[in-house]
């Protein structure tokens, strides 16, 4: 009698699977057991056991067709039995060493087959499940696609052991890229944030050891992670603020009576503010295992503030809705109670965007690391009057050095230049926040 096996239930939200490979032919002796095709989703790859045993009729699928719950997979003849349709079981549903189903089980459909064994998990669960087994032994699949596979192969890294990142543990290109960057990272870069031992300094001469700090600790852990997760890329600009520390100079009595320090900085949280609300994208954040970005509806951005302890970076909230002498006043606030060890947790979080001026102590660009989750970073170093070239001739200009670090996995060069370029020109010409920010 002839027999269909059919594609069994995909799971929620899975609509089709592709078929990879078919690996069965017309005449071919199937046991029960025995994978008949491989399919994959954008999720995983996985190969799909026969539940029939006899000799292969028919094949209905072929490599690159698409795979809806219910198609049918192959017609098998089936030994002493009655023509029947039943559905596959994805590989997972197995157990390491699975009784192989009895012949006669081809007769019913599964569901009502083998009522005492526990129902078995969709292929769409087994797409997503972090681990299984495949039914003839222990080789260890791994919930991620062939082309992940490939890319871990090419790299040298063994996939079984990357963790992943995505639903389920499904690992991504990114998860196998971190991997490998931490690995590398183990074997011979900067120890202190991986572990690494050291080797033995005191045989070149006197060495004096002191326990990190709490707040060096966090840093460095926090860095690596960053260096880690995000791909970045800095672009460097130059503003014009020869105009601009003209007005601040004009108008710092008037924020020191309001109890503030008109500063670089402060001027410039107003300035990335106004920024970051037309070029909402720098003030997102990228979902990777969701597949999404995420764009904060606030504008809240960290000031990198130099303590003796260590880096501390405090949060100006709503930023876009206060005034240059309002941001200057809790800028004051904030930066004291940073170098008096006074601030809050809460106080240093929820940042979308983080902003490091290392111009009061010097410097002509550095490349600030991206503060993970946010996406991007401006770093901001000395003011140095330089000559111009202004309409028809050189004049001597303050230019203040920006470099902005950026997430490249969600922020085009493009995007950047035009965020930079954004700034520079309210900068140059304040009027811009009050047109456009
Ligand atoms: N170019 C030229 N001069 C600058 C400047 C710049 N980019 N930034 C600040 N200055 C000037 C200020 O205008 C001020 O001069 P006046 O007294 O004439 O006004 C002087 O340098 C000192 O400024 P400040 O440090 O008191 O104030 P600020 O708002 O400019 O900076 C803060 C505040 C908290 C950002 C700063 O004190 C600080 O801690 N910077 C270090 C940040 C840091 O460590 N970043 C690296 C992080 S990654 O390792």
């Amino acid at each position: 009698m002839t027999s269909t096996l059919r594609a069994p239930d995909l799971g929620e939200n899975v609509e089709s699977v592709d078929v990879v490979k078919v690996l069965v032919a017309v005449g071919d002796t199937l046991a029960a057991g025995q994978p008949v095709i491989e399919v994959e989703t954008e999720k995983a790859s996985v190969e799909v056991p026969s539940t029939l045993a006899g000799v292969v009729t028919e094949v209905h699928v072929a490599a690159g067709e698409a795979l809806r719950a219910g198609d049918p997979i192959v017609s098998v003849a089936v030994a002493d039995a009655p023509a029947a349709e039943v559905a596959a079981e994805p590989a997972a549903a197995q157990p390491a060493a699975p009784d192989p189903p009895a012949p006669a089980a081809s007769d019913e459909v599964v569901e009502t087959s083998q009522p005492r064994r526990p129902a078995p998990p969709s292929l769409g669960e087994t797409l997503l499940a972090p681990r299984w087994v495949a039914p003839e032994g222990p080789r260890k699949l791994v919930p991620a696609a062939p082309t992940v596979r490939r890319f871990a192969r090419e790299v040298g890294v063994d996939i079984t052991q990357v963790g992943g990142s995505g639903p389920g543990g499904r690992i991504s290109i990114d998860d196998v890229k971190a991997f490998a960057a931490r690995a590398i990272s183990r074997a011979g870069a900067p120890p202190g944030a991986t572990g690494v031992e050291l080797p033995d300094l005191a045989a070149w001469g006197a060495i004096r050891r002191e326990p990190m700090s709490k707040i060096r600790q966090v840093t460095a852990r926090n860095l690596s992670r960053a260096w880690d997760t995000v791909p970045q890329v800095t672009n460097h600009d130059l503003a014009d603020i020869t105009g601009l520390e003209a007005l601040r100079q004009r108008y710092r009595g008037r924020v020191e009576s309001a109890g503030g320090k008109l500063t670089v900085t402060s001027i410039l949280v107003k300035v990335a503010a106004s920024a970051l609300k037309i070029h909402s994208k720098l003030n997102a954040a990228v979902d990777v295992g969701r597949k999404e970005i995420v764009y904060r509806e606030y504008v809240h951005v960290g000031v990198a503030v130099d303590t003796e302890h260590g880096l501390l970076v405090p949060v100006v909230r709503d930023a876009d809705r206060k005034s240059i002498t309002e941001i200057s006043v809790e800028l004051e606030g904030l930066s004291a109670r940073a170098r008096g060890r006074k601030l809050g947790p809460e106080e240093m979080q929820g940042a979308g965007f983080t902003i490091s001026n290392l111009g009061g102590i010097g410097g002509t660009a550095f490349t600030p690391i991206v503060n993970w989750p946010e996406v991007a970073i401006l770093g901001v170093s000395r003011a140095a009057t330089q000559p111009r070239w202004v309409g028809d001739r050189f004049e001597p200009r303050l230019l203040l050095p920006l470099s902005l670090s950026y997430d490249h996995r969600l922020v085009d060069g493009a995007d950047a230049a035009r965020f930079l370029a954004w700034i520079v020109e309210a900068l140059e010409q304040p009027l811009l926040l009050a047109l456009e920010g």
